[in-house]
């Protein structure tokens, strides 16, 4: 009797309504102009469920659309890359499942970022590994996580450094003075989501954005995604007047920083762009931001193919 009311009850799919106001990923992108190299990889890119598989975590501050790896995997080929890396998205939380399945159903073309929490097993991590798991995701960023100690954090860095795993890190400009003796004590390669969130309003000869350069330039062990104009842009996608780029004001940040550390910068899509209040961006125009930011050939194989290969498949190397 017990096990009857038990196995009715896990059969009943749960339920999950959207946070208000949710903006589902762009159903139609175009297909860019820009051609990414051969073998170019989306290294910041999430899935999101689907949730009747995959139930979205009871801790998570948003309530998504489904995303499915299939859908994923579709929109890579779209838009001609070759790989994936596929970044825990805190709608899961400390629940990997939902990635781990997606990098095991890509036929080797897609590497992971997890979190975890202290209380993950070697066992659990070894397993992590073997399906293509290779970083750890540090979030800062208050609306979307609740606090974790720092010595968990280290704790963990200093459990998944032997993997040869790396640690990304998202947090807010605003933030980097507070947290910088935490980052420059990580044992790992560190990874900073979308340049540290710069406020473009202030200008790339800002104070903020000239300590997140030293921090590149200090610690040889940082790289950075310059990723997510969308996110950061005031401009926004339109081109005006003339100018055929959208999210122009996001230029100049993100193309300083592909020239002096062409050997530490990744792209992703962030697809699929959780939490946008204002736009969703066609996936295919994020691709034509590629050129404008990396400028040449030798850049645009560095940022797509080298860099990514470099950290997430090295064995290939
Ligand atoms: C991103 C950015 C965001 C969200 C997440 O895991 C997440 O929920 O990363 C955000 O809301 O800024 O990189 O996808």
């Amino acid at each position: 009797m017990r096990e009857g009311i038990n196995s009715i009850t896990t059969e009943i799919p749960m339920n999950f309504e959207k946070t208000p106001g949710w903006m589902d990923w762009y159903p139609g992108p175009s297909k860019p102009t820009f051609k990414v190299p051969a073998g170019a990889v989306d290294a910041h890119c999430h899935v999101f469920g689907p949730s009747d598989e995959f139930p979205f975590a009871p801790e998570r501050k948003y309530t998504p659309c489904d995303a499915s790896k299939t859908q994923l995997y579709a929109l890579r080929d779209h838009l001609g890359f070759a790989r994936n890396v596929v970044v825990q998205a805190t709608c899961h939380g400390a629940d990997n499942r939902a990635m781990v399945d997606a990098l095991i159903h890509s036929n080797g073309k897609a590497r992971g970022v997890a979190t975890v929490k202290r209380s993950v097993t070697d066992a659990e991590l070894q397993a992590m590994h073997a399906a293509g798991v290779r970083g750890v995701r540090f979030n800062f960023v208050k609306r979307l996580v609740d606090f974790t100690p720092k010595d968990e954090l280290l704790e963990i860095a200093s459990r998944i450094a032997p993997l040869g795993w790396h640690v990304v890190i998202y947090f807010e400009a605003v933030d980097l003075p507070e947290l910088w003796d935490f980052f420059t004590s990580l044992p790992t390669t560190v990874v900073v989501d979308h340049m540290g969130r710069p406020d473009v309003s202030k200008g790339v000869d800002s104070a903020e954005f000239a300590l997140f350069e030293k921090f590149m330039r200090e610690h040889k062990n940082v790289w950075s995604k310059v990723s997510c104009p969308e996110r950061l842009s005031v401009t926004g996608p339109k081109a005006l007047n003339g100018e055929q780029n959208a999210y122009r004001d996001v230029i100049p940040f993100a193309k300083r920083i592909v020239e002096a550390f062409p050997d530490r910068v990744l792209w992703g899509t962030d697809w699929p762009h959780p939490n946008l209040k204002d736009h969703m961006p066609d996936d295919g125009l994020l691709v034509d931001f590629i050129p404008h930011i990396a400028t040449t050939p030798a850049l645009h194989h560095k940022l797509l193919v080298d860099n990514p290969m470099r950290l997430y498949w090295p064995e290939e190397q």
